[in-house]
């Protein structure tokens, strides 16, 4: 299926008025035999964590009187085994939440703070006349720009995506923020992500982690780890800053970022240089190996590897000894070390290490980094034909769509839009105010435009840029099914209790607008304007879904989520997707978009002499990226964010614990309080990305739009180097 997929998320469905709501539940309610004796008075539901997150949890949830009381992790889902995150357990929080937007709300001006709320009706009216008035004025509607990317990954929430295709051809941030370089490094290699079934790692021998902090961001995947340490397994953690996943390692590399590719050719050299190849493996199942081979020898030496990567020499012959010989040997590489100029070139090598050492399409081993295998719906609510006679983007093959424009330069690549110009933006399960770099140029480009529409469920930085706010439904108000990018379950998602207030989810809102506006002008919305939740959802499944997870229909999830039925070893038929059917150590597809065609080193980003400073600014552990942190329970447990600092670094600058610190660059600054740890290095320091309610806190402030070096390919666009970036810090 086409990856850039990912970059979508969405709505839920269920009928415009929400008339059929109550028959749903009664259809949808567990089998009462199967709900625990312990909670004989609750309502018991399964739900799936729809968060961009690793885990995609299965959950169940008590209601009582309709009201959602507890939420718990399914005990039928393998991966997820009856327990959630910090996040998971808060749901009950996040639902009731005050700060939820609960009605349709202006904002007069865009910006001030001055909210009123508006009935359903104004909002779409208001909304439907602006697009007929653009598209009447321009021509198309081309102006009207929708970005959209992982606040809701069900499967029904692509229904927003479905909004923007039922008006017209639109302006559409194309890619993801999140891992396109490392799809690409692996669709050069392999022809796409695929990995090994992580409850297989409890078969791994030896197993590293690259750049990967499970421990906070796939705390579900722990417990195999530690399962196969039990049984004598190895673990291995890379990364620049010791984190609580590297804090369980038996050994903990500390790397100079942005190097991995570096420290990767160097054991490839040593594991050379001892003939611990797996020539059989390599040679009949890769092309360009030899090739490959013969940079090592020229070009790759271990006193090299230790200088560029910081990791004393005898520290890479260990760990490359250990890895060769331990069969089967498993690598999860991160999302977090792709993020940098060389990041999908250092998964490159890596990957060259795994095929080297024939562990890939074994059990217990691969080069793991995620995978859409179980994702082959029919995105039904998306696909809606544009009116007819509607204009559009004309591309270079003839063809007219959508104008793409690139969701990792947002701010820019709105502004630069001519002929015709951006003018307004629809905005769904988005937050660029928090997530998008240059949070400055974002705002100048928010208050630049003609008219902002987002759909959200909290009165984040987005939404207050906004016109009007649409208020979202939680996953527990609507009938979903969810699949993960990294297990290989599949779930149903009830629709546990009523829409809260007045929300609603994606799918019932594009239902709405499409109403109005045929109402305006008969024939200028294609979205069907009816459909009960479990129609829609039927929609989504087919034959091929339906066989993956053994089933005949989706009414069968209501019993548990189910695996797919695949081997656990991505690969393990040798049948890979590349142009030769081969994995390409040397890659045309990568020469052809101006990359080196083998996994050679890359030379990594370095810091300006005005900024000398790195600041890397990973994924928190109570929050995913802007949600959750805003709740009471979760600002009790981390009320403020902290920099982290090396002491040796503080000490040069005056800081000292809690002191409060300005950290900046050209673009902007953030000001919080230092916390002195020796968890990272004297070069680097530490800051986890995050909304806190009440708070300018933002790191992209200082974050440029770097482009990482691969994505284009398989998303449409690269990546962002995100840890590419360099500050200067002051004690204030
Ligand atoms: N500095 C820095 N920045 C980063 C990163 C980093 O490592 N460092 N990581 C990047 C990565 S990996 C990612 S994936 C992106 C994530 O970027 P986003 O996808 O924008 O992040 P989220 O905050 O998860 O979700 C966006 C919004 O969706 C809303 N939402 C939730 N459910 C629904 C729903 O059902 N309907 C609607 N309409 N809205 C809903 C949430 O309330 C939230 O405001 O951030 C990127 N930004
Ligand atoms: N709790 C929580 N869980 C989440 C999320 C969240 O926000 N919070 N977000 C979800 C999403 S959208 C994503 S993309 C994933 C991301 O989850 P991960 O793949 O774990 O990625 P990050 O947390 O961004 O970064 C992981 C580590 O990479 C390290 N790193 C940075 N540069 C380098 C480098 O050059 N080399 C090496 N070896 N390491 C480096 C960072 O120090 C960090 O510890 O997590 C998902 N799960
Ligand atoms: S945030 Fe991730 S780990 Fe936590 S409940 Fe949701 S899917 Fe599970
Ligand atoms: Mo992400």
């Amino acid at each position: 299926m086409n990856i850039s997929r990912r970059q979508f998320i969405g709505a839920t469905a269920a009928t415009a008025a929400g008339t059929s709501l109550f028959s749903f539940r009664m259809l949808t309610k567990l089998n009462p035999a199967a709900a625990a004796d312990t909670n004989a008075e609750f309502q018991q539901f399964r739900n799936v964590c729809p968060r961009n997150c690793y885990d995609t949890c299965g959950q169940i949830s008590f209601v009582q009187n309709g009201v959602l009381k507890k939420v718990q992790g399914d005990p039928k889902h393998g991966y997820t085994n009856g327990k959630l995150c910090v996040k998971g357990y808060t749901y009950t929080r996040r639902v009731y939440s005050p700060d939820r937007i609960k009605y349709p709300m202006k904002q007069t001006p865009r910006g001030s703070g001055n909210w009123t709320r508006i009935s359903w009706d104004e909002a779409m009216e208001t909304i439907a006349k602006k697009i007929l008035a653009i598209k009447k004025r321009y021509g198309s509607t081309l102006p009207i720009c929708f970005d959209k990317y992982s606040g809701n990954f069900g499967i029904l929430h692509y229904g927003a995506d479905g909004t923007m295709s039922s008006i017209g051809y639109t302006t559409r941030a194309l890619g993801t923020p999140c891992w396109p370089a490392g799809i690409d490094a692996q669709t050069y290699d392999f022809g796409t992500l695929y990995s090994n079934d992580p409850e297989d790692m409890v078969n791994a021998k030896y197993l590293i982690l690259w750049g990967q902090n499970a421990a906070w961001t796939a705390i579900h995947s722990v417990p195999f780890i530690a399962q196969a340490r039990q049984r004598g397994t190895k673990l291995v953690v890379v990364d620049p800053v010791l984190t609580s996943t590297a804090s369980k390692a038996d050994l903990y590399i500390q790397i100079k970022p942005s190097t991995d590719g570096a420290l990767a050719l160097g054991m490839a050299r040593h594991i050379l240089d001892n003939n611990w190849v797996d020539w059989d493996y390599a040679h009949a199942n890769s092309v360009g190996f030899d090739e490959w081979i013969d940079y090592l020898k020229k070009n790759v030496t271990l006193e090299w590897a230790a200088e560029k990567t910081g990791v004393p020499a005898d520290i890479i012959k260990e760990i490359a000894r250990e890895y060769a010989t331990s069969k089967p040997a498993s690598m999860w590489v991160g999302y977090g070390m792709q993020r940098h100029t060389n990041g999908g070139q250092n998964v490159r090598i890596i990957d060259a290490l795994g095929v080297m050492t024939g562990n890939v399409g074994k059990s217990g081993g691969g080069v793991n980094y995620g995978h859409l295998e179980t994702w082959g719906f029919n995105y039904n609510a998306m696909a809606n034909p544009a009116p007819q006679g509607s204009k559009g983007f004309v591309g270079a093959d003839g063809k007219t769509g959508d104008r793409n424009i690139n969701m990792n330069n947002f701010a820019h690549d709105v502004l630069a839009q001519q002929d015709p110009p951006v003018k307004m933006l629809w905005l769904a399960c988005r937050n660029p105010g928090a997530q998008d770099p240059d949070t400055t140029a974002i705002e100048k480009m928010f208050a630049s435009m003609e008219f902002v529409v987002t759909v959200d469920s909290f009165f984040n930085k987005t939404v207050e840029m906004s016109d009007i706010v649409l208020p979202a439904t939680t996953h527990f108000e609507n009938l979903d099914v969810n699949a993960s990018y990294w297990h290989y379950w599949v779930g149903i998602n009830q629709m546990a209790i009523q829409s809260m207030y007045e929300s609603k989810n994606d799918v019932e809102i594009a239902m709405l607008l499409a109403k109005k506006m045929n109402a305006l002008e008969a024939g200028s919305c294609t979205f069907p304007t009816n459909g009960t939740p479990e129609e829609w959802l039927a929609k989504e499944f087919n034959p091929a879904i339906y066989k993956l997870l053994g089933i005949s229909d989706w009414k069968e999830l209501l019993d548990g989520p189910r695996k797919a039925k695949m081997p656990a070893a991505s690969w393990s038929d040798g049948q890979f997707r590349t142009p030769s059917k081969k994995i390409e150590i040397h890659s045309d597809t990568a020469q052809k978009n101006g990359l080196p065609p083998l996994p050679v080193w890359v030379e990594e980003m370095k810091a300006p002499d005005k900024y000398p400073i790195r600041l890397i600014t990973p994924h928190p552990q109570h929050a995913l990226h802007s949600q959750f942190q805003n709740l009471d329970w979760m600002m009790a447990a981390n009320p403020e964010p902290l920099l982290e600092i090396h002491p040796n670094l503080a000490s040069q600058y005056g800081i000292g614990e809690s002191d409060v610190v300005r950290v900046f660059n050209d673009l902007g600054s953030i000001t919080l309080k230092a916390h002195l740890t020796r968890t990272t290095s004297p070069d680097v320091i530490v800051s986890y990305e995050s909304w806190y309610k009440n708070s300018n806190y933002n790191v992209n402030y200082t974050v440029k739009a770097i482009p990482s070096d691969m994505g284009k390919q398989a998303t449409g666009n690269d990546g962002l180097a995100f840890h590419d970036n360099f500050v200067m810090i002051q004690k204030i």
